[in-house]
């Protein structure tokens, strides 16, 4: 069967137009005049302050090329601070947080949760909270000119800033990973208000994303001090079913990406993930290197992608391009039942990458006998994976925004580890079937 009229696939999508390259490493400064936060009086959730206010403090370094003679003269983190940390939400700097805030609603599933901005007794942005099961996500816009978070959107388009993490104890955590080597952008401080307090810290990661360090334990309210309860009639039509973050990936540059797994081991005392899927041969087709670093649990896995050469134009350089350096790429949401969330997706109105018909063709001479019927899985362009403990079904968004950017994974795990890395060279052989079939190979 031909597919006619199918659209865009995910290699068709790795692969990029542009011929230029991108070798730099060179950050930008964010934007002067943005105090630091300190704890005070004044009850509002202060997103990390950027970069470069923080030059002079401890523990800053202006260039994370500096990372790698930091991180080996460092000690490892202390076992403890860092044994339970969870994702606890994502932030991202948005052109227009209101009408993000909307789409991820009635498009995602997502629910409104909280909001601070303006009315709240926050000038300078507005944020709104929006939750599904456990994964809630933070949707910032500038309300100034020029400031940390304006500089960033024109920066990067929509992107992520903070991968937070959820801890019992911000401060202890803070402390272990400024011992193994962290770059601080923001102590711990104290924010109060009738709720209670919240504790939160923050540290620099690769490009200008960070971690902010939550502890919530002495906070009841709904969401940080500052926030008050949205509320808003924004519903998705259909249901999605998204739980909460399997992983998050970060695109570094060339040749950066043992740099950062170092930082990782280092500073938050995580391991590598060896999978049973991660050959060498992966390369030719995905023009990528990933090395996936993880808590000791594996709750906090975090793949961290560098672009390599390749048959195409490595889809990393695309994103770096497009991005203006090292960030966010993906994050991928997990569900009990992939086929019904991407069912209600669909009928939402996302876009989700397709796949060719050839792919099932080989599917199940490749992952062995999977309890999903294939031909579900072909109409839904749902992929499979498998590695030795067991299999996994996944599908990728289009790019959330504009820039070929962010996007999010769906992902169900039947016991399996693996992020996927079968499917690259699956996904390159069955679209040059589909090509030889159209006598254009
Ligand atoms: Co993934």
């Amino acid at each position: 069967m031909i597919a006619h009229g199918r659209g865009r696939t995910l290699a068709t999508s790795l692969a990029s137009e542009h011929a230029k390259s991108l070798r730099s490493t060179s950050q930008p400064s964010e934007g002067a005049g943005v105090p630091p936060v300190a704890a005070g009086p004044t009850p509002q959730f202060a997103p990390a302050p950027a970069r470069g206010p923080a030059v002079g403090r401890p523990g800053y370094h202006p260039a994370h090329r500096e990372i790698r003679g930091m991180t080996t003269a460092a000690t490892p983190a202390p076992a403890g601070a860092l044994d339970s940390l969870e994702f606890d939400y994502l932030e991202l700097y948005v052109g227009n947080a209101k009408q993000a805030a909307h789409f991820y609603c009635t498009a995602f599933g997502f629910e409104p949760l909280a909001y601070a901005g303006p009315e709240t007794g926050v000038h300078d942005r507005a944020s709104y909270v929006v939750v599904q099961d456990r994964f809630r996500l933070v949707l910032t816009s500038s309300l100034v000119p020029g400031d940390a978070i304006a500089e960033h959107v024109g920066r990067h388009g929509d992107g992520v800033h903070d991968v937070a993490l959820r801890t019992e104890n911000a401060r202890a955590a803070y402390a272990a990973v400024m011992a193994g080597g962290a770059h601080g952008i923001a102590e711990p401080r104290e924010l109060h208000d009738a709720d209670g307090t919240a504790v939160v810290a923050t540290i620099g990661t690769y490009g200008e994303t960070v971690h902010t360090f939550v502890d919530r334990s002495a906070y009841r309210g709904v969401w940080l001090p500052g926030f008050v309860r949205w509320e808003a009639a924004i519903r998705a039509p259909h249901a999605v079913g998204l739980s909460h973050i399997d992983h998050c990936v970060g695109n570094v540059s060339w040749n950066e990406m043992d740099t950062w797994v170092a930082y990782y081991e280092r500073a938050f005392g995580f391991t590598q993930l060896i999978s049973f899927d991660d050959k060498d041969i992966s390369t030719e087709y995905t023009a990528l290197r990933s090395k996936v670093v993880t808590d000791a649990r594996n709750v906090v896995k975090m793949p961290i992608n560098e672009p390599a050469e390749g048959l195409k134009k490595s889809q990393i350089e695309e994103y770096l391009d497009s991005y203006g350096g090292p960030g966010v790429q993906h994050v991928a949401i997990a569900t009990n039942d992939i086929i019904e969330t991407v069912r209600a997706l669909r009928a939402n109105g996302v876009e989700l990458l397709e796949t060719p018909d050839a792919y099932y063709d080989a599917l199940g001479a490749r992952v062995g006998a999977i309890d999903e019927e294939i031909a579900i899985l072909r109409e839904l362009d749902i992929l499979v994976d498998r590695d030795d403990r067991g299999y996994m079904l996944q599908i990728f968004t289009k790019p959330l925004q504009d820039r070929p950017t962010l996007f999010f994974e769906i992902i169900q795990r039947r016991g399996s580890l693996s992020f996927g890395k079968g499917n690259f060279k699956a996904l390159f052989v069955s679209i040059e079937q589909e090509q030889a079939k159209r006598g254009n190979l």
